[in-house]
């Protein structure tokens, strides 16, 4: 038969494909477009979409999710279509997927095999592979042996070859269980080895820089940000999970401010935890900002959702980001927000703007696409504001032979007046209060007039103002 051979691999590449979901009361999703974000996330995989089907349900059926005169509907409609493979939006048993392929001689694909195969065909990284692989081998793996071992049953189909998805490759799944799991621990212990590289990064790179992680929904402009503010770089298209790796550039902020600002990967509504707990290497730049940048795409219908996911999903990573600061005994402060309200030029007037400040306040309306258009000055004054602490006039002493101090000030500050003695440097400059903590923090020996002297300890860098 054909479908069990199907089975064998997860891609809907070049597939025409039928769309289906089950709306139980508690279901959330755009009742403009049900299907929007499925459809998108089929075509990002390749496949061509040529039919969909929604049930309202009070509860799914246990033994093939949506109702069985759906299934039926189904099978006709693939039929009548020429469609070869079911998409459902639900993350679905094995035994949900094998019962269903039964009646309807369709492969079927779950959400979240759907959302990994993505992963798997944008992977270009050493990391980004080996995060795919091991979501692979704990999530798909597991799933098509079930689903090989059902069909031998019913079928009485033995020594099946060509079993294999993406990524791991057939071999790794026709082979014994052991060495899977021997495979998922040294794929763990590399991706621990990079995090904890990549935590060593970060950390130094913070005690130099403000640091900015640019965070949102899949496809809500991140890429575009960070291109428009920094030299740019970053991959941005029409597409679900154009970025599935972090880059950091700077953002000169002018007046000799600079940040550090990283792209991240994007989110999305029921992200499979296999792979949320992949790729939190690929966040960790984002979980130790000093300031997150939510850009949300203000035109999509559907974007209350995706900002409660973003928020949801943010809260879920501050708390892992919690426990491992805890237990690695050092202190972790959850980042300053601020929302971008991106894709301001689709709207057609300002009612949906005015809806998400009152909702957000001190959300600032942005258009990406623009350089210097709407939000970019109201956006570099926040950030300026943010990074500086409060600006005043000061006037403050340094040691000469402190030269490195000398470099920052000059060249962050806006210096009014210089002053050389033999060891020291007495300077009237206009400072924020973070920008003098920062240079504490780093060892500087500030003396400023008309100010006590710190208690040590007290000052972190870029202490934030919440
Ligand atoms: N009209 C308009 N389009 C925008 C704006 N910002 C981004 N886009 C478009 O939205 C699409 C997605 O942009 P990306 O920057 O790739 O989005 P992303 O958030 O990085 O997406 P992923 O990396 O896939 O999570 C691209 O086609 C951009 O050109 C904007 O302000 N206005
Ligand atoms: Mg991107």
């Amino acid at each position: 038969m054909a479908y069990q051979k199907e089975r064998s691999e997860i891609r809907v590449q070049r597939e025409s494909a039928v769309l289906a979901a089950v709306h139980l009361p508690e279901s959330r999703f755009d009742e403009r477009d049900p299907l929007g974000e499925l459809r998108a996330l089929a075509e990002t995989a390749g496949a061509t979409v040529v039919g969909e089907l929604v049930q309202r349900r009070q509860r799914p059926e246990s033994a093939t999710y949506i109702g069985s005169g759906k299934v039926e509907e189904l099978r006709v409609m693939c039929d009548q279509l020429g469609a070869g493979v079911i998409i459902f939006d639900h993350e679905l048993s094995p035994k949900q997927i094998a019962n269903i392929e039964k009646e309807t001689k369709r492969k079927v694909i779950d959400r979240s095999e759907l959302i990994l195969d993505i992963f798997a065909s944008r992977a270009t990284t050493k990391q980004a592979k080996i995060a795919v692989e091991l979501a692979q081998l704990e999530y798909t793996y597991p799933r098509l042996r079930a689903m090989w071992d059902h069909l031998e049953r019913i079928v009485g189909v033995g020594g099946i070859k060509g079993v294999g998805t993406r990524g791991p490759g057939e071999q790794q799944i026709e082979i014994d269980r052991r060495i899977v799991q021997r495979k998922k621990v040294v794929l763990k212990r590399e991706l621990e080895e990079i995090y904890a590289r990549k935590q060593r990064e970060v950390s130094a790179r913070n005690n130099d820089y403000f640091s900015i992680g640019l965070v949102g929904y899949t496809n809500a402009g991140k890429s575009t940000v960070f291109n428009t503010l920094t030299e740019g770089g970053a991959f941005s298209r029409d597409m679900l999970f154009a970025t599935l790796m972090t880059r950091t550039r700077q953002w000169n902020l002018g007046g000799g401010q600079t940040a550090m600002l990283s792209d991240t990967v994007g989110f999305i509504r029921d992200l499979p935890h296999h792979l949320i707990a992949s790729f939190r290497a690929t966040l960790e730049e984002a979980m130790n900002a000093h300031l997150l940048l939510i850009v949300l795409d203000v035109s999509d219908p559907a974007a209350e959702l995706q900002y409660e996911t973003v928020q949801e999903t943010l809260d879920e990573l501050y708390k892992d980001a919690e426990r491992s600061a805890k237990h690695a005994g050092i202190e972790w402060e959850r980042p300053e927000q601020l929302v971008l309200l991106n894709k301001a030029d689709l709207l057609k007037d300002n009612s949906i703007l005015l809806y998400w400040t009152s909702l957000v306040p001190g959300a600032i309306p942005f258009c990406a696409t623009e350089p210097d258009g709407t939000g970019h000055k109201d956006l570099l004054d926040r950030v300026l504001e943010i990074t500086r602490g409060k600006v005043r006039e000061r006037t403050l002493t340094l040691p000469l032979s402190d030269s490195k101090s000398i470099d920052i000030l000059e060249k962050r500050c806006e210096v009014l007046a210089r002053d050389y003695s033999n060891s020291h440097v007495r300077y009237r400059v206009m400072i924020g209060e973070h920008q003098i903590a920062q240079l504490r923090a780093q060892g500087a020996q500030i003396q400023i007039e008309g100010e006590p002297e710190p208690v040590k300890d007290r000052d972190r860098p870029f202490v934030q103002t919440q």
